[in-house]
């Protein structure tokens, strides 16, 4: 029997996953949230982030994730749980935030005293200089470094050329922009700097008393790593800040095997020498954790923001640039695109029928498909895809019939985005597992189905990331001993989605969609100036599905 141990440190939580191995059977056996703002209330944090003087600053203190693993393990120490049996642990955390340690922080990693909690070792406290070259790191909210991203653009030779190499466009919330804009705004900062963590290979060095490797799952989320050949860049890391190349750990296949846990956690919280596999982000680890590990399955998750993402054999770059390629934890590929206009827009809504999710979906149900021509781009916040830098939403085709057509519109115009900006992953998708807050909505779940002309399942693990960790722990570990185990099988019975959950798509209505998709482009080319007034094609598909719409 073993154990195996996947955490989760996303923006506003720590989670921890236990998995239990026994032969053929395999089970969750612990699941536990520790939440930042409530269980450490002395870092000041709101849902996980710092307040700031300025809207596009996104910064987090990395003491308190630190903080929040000593007090996680010390937890699981006091759980029912004999942990001599637990054999490996991995991770997943929030992508593209940066830790900034300073010189000789490798040597205070494995000199850590275990009769001391960890985050008082790290530093002074809230500015905890020490340890860290810069207290406050920045996170995947931050904006603030169009500059950076447009000076990196420009060296590398073009956005399209920085995404055929790194697998992304420079985005703001990426790490070497936020690199260079630490070098360029506190260049003694950043030459204190002996090296520079994301958060995932951190929160793994604490683990293994050791730097970490930095995995290609969440190392090309840094518009730093060659894509393809899975190592830093030279172009990429000259075009960021002098003498990177020195402050980066190695990139290594996510599988790899870090080292033992420090002596520090074996004697604080009695934890065996455990291996401590490499971390990664949580897009990587939600792949797994969903199941998704071959290609042809989508992931569609609900939450405040909608994201859309599955794995690709073959790193195809999104040519409009707007979707991005990460290492999959597989060894693969991940295409993922990212909608700001989630959970929000459908809530205002709701609140137009009623204020329900009961009205929302009884407006659904009563509103024909296609919605009599009306079509929404609901870019109510700035929009990531496509990039909408003044919000607004914009409304084309015959005007709304009032408040359930509405809900139809919003259902409607995000679906037909998901799809049409996820055509560029290349991969007919037959299966979606639906996940987040609003994938329990069958009815919306109705309308993904019609709109992909693929059955969509809904998803219940609400923790997957974190048991995509726990379940990659397992795999590098039966890899580790030699023995190795098909993915499918790691994932078999746990990143399942619910079979009674189906619901397959209606076939006259997938005709409808696949009309309406080209038309709803039309929209969003004229929407951003790129193209004439859709109108004409609008009422021509009206007309074609005249019994339909
Ligand atoms: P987060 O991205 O913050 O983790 P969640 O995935 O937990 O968000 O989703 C929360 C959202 O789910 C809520 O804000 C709400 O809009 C939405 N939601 C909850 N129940 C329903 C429902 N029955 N139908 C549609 N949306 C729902
Ligand atoms: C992905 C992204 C977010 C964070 C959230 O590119 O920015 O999904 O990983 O934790």
């Amino acid at each position: 029997m073993a154990f195996y141990l996947g955490l989760d440190s996303s923006t506003q939580s720590l989670t921890a996953v236990v998995l239990q191995v026994d032969g053929d059977a395999r089970r969750v056996v612990l699941e536990h949230r520790l939440e930042f703002d409530e269980a450490l209330p002395h870092y000041a944090t709101r849902r996980g982030v710092l307040l700031s003087d300025d809207p596009l600053v996104a910064e987090a203190p990395p003491a308190m994730w630190a903080e929040a693993l000593d007090l996680v393990l010390s937890e699981l120490k006091d759980s029912r749980l004999d942990l001599a049996h637990l054999r490996a642990i991995s991770g997943s955390a929030q992508q593209h935030g940066s830790v900034y340690l300073a010189r000789g922080a490798g040597s205070r990693l494995s000199s850590l005293d275990p009769v001391r909690p960890l985050a008082p070792q790290l530093g002074p406290g809230r500015d905890a200089t020490a340890f860290f070259s810069r207290a406050r790191s920045p996170i995947w909210m931050d904006a603030s470094t169009t500059a950076d991203c447009e000076a990196i653009t420009r060296a590398v030779g073009g956005a399209q050329a920085l995404a055929e190499l790194t697998g992304s466009r420079a985005f703001e919330r990426f790490t070497g922009p936020q690199i260079r804009k630490f070098a360029r705004t506190d260049p003694g900062g950043y030459a204190r700097t002996e090296r520079i963590h994301l958060v995932s290979s951190f929160l793994a060095s604490l683990l293994a008393g050791r730097h970490a490797v930095i995995d290609p799952g969440d190392g090309s989320g840094m518009n730093l790593m060659d894509l393809r050949a899975r190592r830093w860049s030279p172009v990429a890391l000259e075009a960021t800040a002098p003498g990177l190349a020195d402050k980066l750990p190695p990139i290594a296949e996510s599988w790899t095997d870090v080292g033992p846990l420090s002596p520090y956690w074996q004697r604080r919280h009695g934890l065996p020498a455990a291996r401590v596999i490499a971390w990664s982000g949580d897009n990587p680890c939600s792949l797994v954790g969903t199941g998704l590990v071959r290609e042809g399955l989508a992931a569609i998750s609900l939450g405040t923001s909608d994201t859309i993402f599955g794995l690709m054999r073959e790193p195809r770059v999104d040519p409009t640039g707007t979707g991005h390629v990460f290492g999959a934890p597989t060894g693969h590929y991940m295409g993922l695109t990212c909608f700001a206009n989630g959970s929000l827009a459908r809530e205002r809504m709701r609140d137009g029928v009623g204020g329900g999710w009961t009205d929302f979906s009884e407006a659904l149900r009563r509103t024909p498909p296609g919605n009599g021509g009306t079509i929404l781009l609901p870019w109510y916040v700035p929009e990531i895809t496509p990039h909408v830098a003044t919000p607004g939403p914009r409304w084309y085709g015959r005007p709304s019939s009032g408040p359930a057509a509405d809900v139809r519109a919003v259902v409607e115009g995000q679906m037909l985005a998901m799809a049409a900006h996820s055509f560029w992953m290349g991969v007919q998708v037959t299966a979606i597992h639906a996940t987040g807050g609003a994938s329990v909505n069958a009815d919306i779940l109705q309308v993904m189905a019609d709109v992909f002309g693929a059955d969509v399942f809904r998803f219940e693990a609400g923790n997957s990331a974190a048991l995509g960790a726990a379940l990659r722990a397992w795999h590098a570990d039966e890899l580790a001993g030699g023995t190795g185990r098909e993915w499918e099988d790691i994932v078999a019975g746990l990143a399942e989605p619910v079979a009674s959950s189906r619901v397959r798509p209606r076939p006259g209505l997938t005709a409808l969609y696949a009309d309406l998709l080209p038309v709803r482009a039309a929209c969003e080319a004229h929407a951003l100036g790129r193209g004439p007034d859709p109108a004409p094609a609008i009422e021509a598909v009206l007309h074609r599905h005249a019994g339909n719409a």
